[in-house]
């Protein structure tokens, strides 16, 4: 049997149930009660970057051999208990990288060209005049350039060099932030993350998310990132020291956020809602159509692999 965490797409349903006996784990009200029943048939869990499997899920499941995760981050799954106790865990590395990249990108000129604002503010024209609408005017004041401006990245793995390749193509100098320098990179490195934030104005927070890399984006980060600086992130939330950079965007410390992802999801603090330097994403980072059914496809092949004792597609332990 398979348990699948929570829902995450039709196609994955749907193929899995063709395969397998599918536990849908959001249909039990009593989860606990359900494990117990269950604990001996469930072989597999298929997780994702919002409900993986902790210490206690993977302790209560004996026969469990596998964890196949819809997602290319694993911080939501117990990997040193894995590890331990044997079980395998696989992920959706590099089908997502360009979708991740290019939302990326996305966010960036969301946020500095003001994009939504200015569909919100839904008019070319006051009047039959052609005299300029009194929104577009005041968001004209407030609309930044991108191409040329200092890109920093924290993270070049995959996903962070694929921006960085995007960025290159607007102009813009790049630079980085990584625990140990890429020796096969032009892009300049620094050791230290805040030394990146000052020498940028738009900081893409692009790393997976660990102990070392949880509220990297500090205080100290957003204030030398400074009112014309912005932050992008499309890694995980709690990259972010949220309620700092919430103050900061209130205060007009630091200059905008484009964000995919939050530390509490799916909360959304609600100050940000009322925020005009702001553009909220509900973590879409690899949602398309394609890369969506990709990952799938890559889930339900590194199951397939494991029970049919294949090497696994994408194994991570
Ligand atoms: C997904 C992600 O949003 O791959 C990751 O780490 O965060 C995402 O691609 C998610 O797992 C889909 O439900």
């Amino acid at each position: 049997c398979v348990l699948m965490t929570c829902p995450m797409s039709t196609y994955l349903e749907d193929e899995l149930n063709k395969r397998f006996k599918l536990f849908r784990f959001w249909e039990f009200p009593k989860q606990k009660d359900f494990l117990k029943e269950n604990s001996n048939s469930i072989r597999a869990i298929v997780g994702n970057a919002t409900a993986g499997a902790d210490a206690e899920m993977i302790n209560s499941l004996p026969k469990l051999e596998i964890i196949s995760s819809y997602s290319v981050g694993l911080d939501k799954i117990d990997l040193a208990r894995c590890k331990e106790k044997g079980i395998r865990v696989t992920n959706t590395p590099d089908v997502l990288t360009e979708d991740v990249a290019d939302l990326a990108i996305g966010l960036i000129l969301a946020t500095l060209r003001k994009i939504c604002e200015c569909d919100r503010s839904g008019h070319f024209y006051t009047d039959g005049n052609r005299k300029l609408g009194k929104n577009l005017l005041v968001l004209w004041r407030m609309i930044m350039e991108f191409s040329g401006k200092k890109v920093g990245i924290v993270g070049l793995g995959r996903i962070g060099l694929a921006i960085a390749k995007r960025a290159e193509a607007f102009g813009c100098p790049i630079s980085y932030y990584s625990r140990s320098e890429k020796p096969d990179s032009n892009y300049k490195y620094y050791s230290n993350i805040v030394d990146l934030a000052a020498n940028c104005q738009i900081l893409v927070v692009a790393c997976p998310l660990t102990e070392e890399t949880r509220h990297i984006i500090n205080r100290e980060v957003i204030d030398v990132l400074g009112p014309k600086g912005v932050v992008i992130n499309i890694g995980r939330g709690p990259h972010i020291d949220e309620p700092e950079l919430v103050s900061a965007l209130v205060e007009g410390r630091l200059g905008g956020a484009g964000l995919d992802v939050f530390e509490h999801e799916p909360e959304v603090p609600e100050q940000l809602f009322g925020l005009d330097n702001v553009v909220l994403l509900p973590h879409v980072g690899s949602g398309t159509v394609e890369t969506r059914n990709a990952m799938a496809d890559l889930v339900i092949g590194n199951l397939e692999a494991h029970f049919l004792t294949k090497p696994l597609l994408t194994p991570v332990v």
